[in-house]
């Protein structure tokens, strides 16, 4: 398939050409933001892979700089991959990586780097002390699955720090995250039972952090701990390639972190139920927030992304914090994404019939944020649940997509469609009735099945239940849109689905953005604005 140059993302993070996959070391220093990725100079698939550097004041508006860390020592010569940034009590940021130190077999080390001159606020010349690497496996470790050191916390007690790295044991059945301490940021002691584990095969990027337990929405800086706060543990399960966490108790004195779930099922709670890999989060002390960073891959062929020259892109950055339910987290996008709105159309208390769809007119929308916020007239119809089905949103949504009629929904969006729709992508809910519970089960969905008439293209229909109240009718839907990504926040952020889609029609002025029901019930649109987005600056792309 070919895909047009036009639908290269304009305001969602990425460089000028080549392969970019995960955050790396996103951190905030002396007012500017930093953000790392792994980065491939030589082309459009994975390999050759660099820390690549861009810096912001707000961002969204980024400036590359040159490569931060590349391979030079011996014990990165194969390869710089994945670490994270840690700021230490006197201001001074370190960078701990995973360095690949031997040929043909991806044996795996950490490496610490500092930067040259700290009165650089750009931080552009990061040095390899002599002493590196700083971890190496041992005692029985996959030494070809040890990766993607975090950023490490501190207890005051004790005064040593502590960070993990992702493993995995058992024979490959046993995701793990290793925990390390150290007095001196230098010589690194394992603690011999790990933080946690779980059946889920290899735990890629780990992340560890805290969250104000009461739900507000200020960010906590990593090494906080106490009773205000709860823990977040989230790794990125290679096996699946989604990312997931979990809400818990993190026992300082055992090392241990207990999830709170009481089922433990490390495969039910996901960031995004789209394509998202391979997150991390850091802390912003300028804003107090909690910021996420993710990795969005291409959903076409290798063969298209070599043909395009591009391949990959970052989510919009999203603040994090704890749903007042202690149960899970929101997230949405940071404010700063919402000085690119320009011209935008409002809509007000429209009602969108049973198989009705209404287009919203009078602005470009490949490139584009809408806020919704819908009223269902009534829940009575709602249809049952398939119990088969009522423990996998993905299947239920393959099952009950778009285009099938339900009861209450799926009403929502159809974006980057073209005029006779016959390209669109669907971003809806869908409202069940469960056998034996009183709370209706709520569905949100993006179905990308008619999203292109290229063919050769990977269309997953991404889904996840969003945990909201229904009963008054109500609930919010908010798209991204920017020409071949939609990233969709249900409920204020309570579930987030991001999907990669390459019309072949809706491309540029040919985009069109409507509102659907094709339920039994009606919908109202109590309020619905769109904005066009302006293209930021973006490392000179
Ligand atoms: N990508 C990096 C690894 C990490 C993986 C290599 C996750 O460090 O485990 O590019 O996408």
């Amino acid at each position: 398939s070919i895909v047009d140059p036009e639908l290269r993302t304009g305001y969602h993070f990425h460089p000028p050409k080549n392969w970019i996959n995960d955050p790396n070391a996103p951190m905030y220093y002396k007012g500017w933001y930093h953000f790392f990725y792994q980065y491939n100079p030589k082309g459009a698939v994975w390999g050759n892979i660099v820390w690549a550097h861009s810096v912001s004041r707000d961002l969204i508006n980024w400036v590359a700089l040159e490569t931060a860390i590349e391979p030079s020592i011996p014990s990165d010569q194969y390869g710089c991959w994945s670490g994270s940034a840690t700021i230490l009590p006197d201001g001074t940021p370190v960078i701990m990586y995973t360095g690949i130190d031997r040929p043909n077999i991806n044996y795996q080390v950490q490496n610490i780097a500092y930067p040259r001159n700290k009165s650089d606020p750009l931080l552009r010349e990061w040095v390899k002390p002599a002493h590196n690497p700083i971890i190496v496996p041992e005692g029985g470790i996959n030494a070809t699955q040890f990766r993607d050191p975090t950023t490490a916390w501190r207890d005051d007690d004790d005064g040593r720090w502590r960070l993990l790295i992702g493993s995995v044991a058992a024979g490959g059945a046993r995701g793990v995250a290793y925990v390390y301490r150290s007095r001196d940021f230098r010589r690194w002691a394992r603690v011999r039972r790990p933080l946690h584990s779980a059946a889920t095969g290899m735990w890629e990027c780990p992340d560890f952090y805290p969250v104000e337990r009461d739900g507000r929405r200020v960010g906590l800086e990593t090494s906080v701990s106490g009773r205000r706060v709860k823990h977040v543990l989230k790794n990125s399960l290679d096996l699946r390639r989604y990312d997931y966490y979990t809400v818990g108790a993190y026992d300082r004195r055992a090392e241990r972190y207990v999830p709170d779930d009481p089922a433990g099922d490390e495969r039910r709670l996901r960031y995004d139920y789209g394509n998202f890999y391979a997150s991390k989060t850091f802390y912003d002390p300028a804003k107090r927030r909690r910021i996420l960073w993710g990795w969005a891959n291409e959903s076409d062929t290798a063969a298209a992304d070599v043909a395009k020259g591009w391949a990959g892109i970052q989510a919009i950055p999203r603040t994090v914090w704890l749903d007042p339910s202690g149960k899970q987290l929101l997230q949405w996008p940071i404010e700063e994404v919402e000085a690119l709105r320009g011209k935008s159309v409002t809509v007000k208390h429209r009602v969108i019939k049973p198989g009705q769809h209404v287009e919203v007119i009078g602005l470009q929308t490949a490139q584009a944020d809408v806020e919704v916020s819908f009223e269902v007239s009534s829940l009575a119809g709602a249809e049952p649940l398939d119990p088969a089905l009522a423990g996998d949103a993905q299947r239920l949504c393959g099952a009950r997509g778009a285009a099938v009629e339900g009861g209450v929904g799926p009403f929502g969006l159809w974006v980057l469609a073209s005029a006779d729709m016959q390209e669109r992508t669907a971003v809806f809910f869908r409202v069940f009735k469960a056998a034996g519970k009183d709370k209706p089960v709520v569905l949100m969905c993006t179905d990308p099945t008619k999203s292109s008439l290229n063919p050769n293209l990977y269309k997953p229909t991404f889904a996840g239940f969003v945990d909201t109240d229904i009963s008054n009718g109500k609930i919010s839907l908010r798209s991204l849109i920017d020409r071949s990504v939609v990233e969709s926040f249900g409920a204020g952020g309570k579930t987030c689905i991001l999907s990669r889609v390459y019309p072949s029609l809706s491309i540029g002025n040919n985009a069109r953005l409507y509102v659907f029901n094709n339920g039994k019930a009606d919908v109202r649109v109590s309020r619905l604005t769109a904005w066009q987005m302006k293209k930021p600056l973006m490392n000179g792309a």
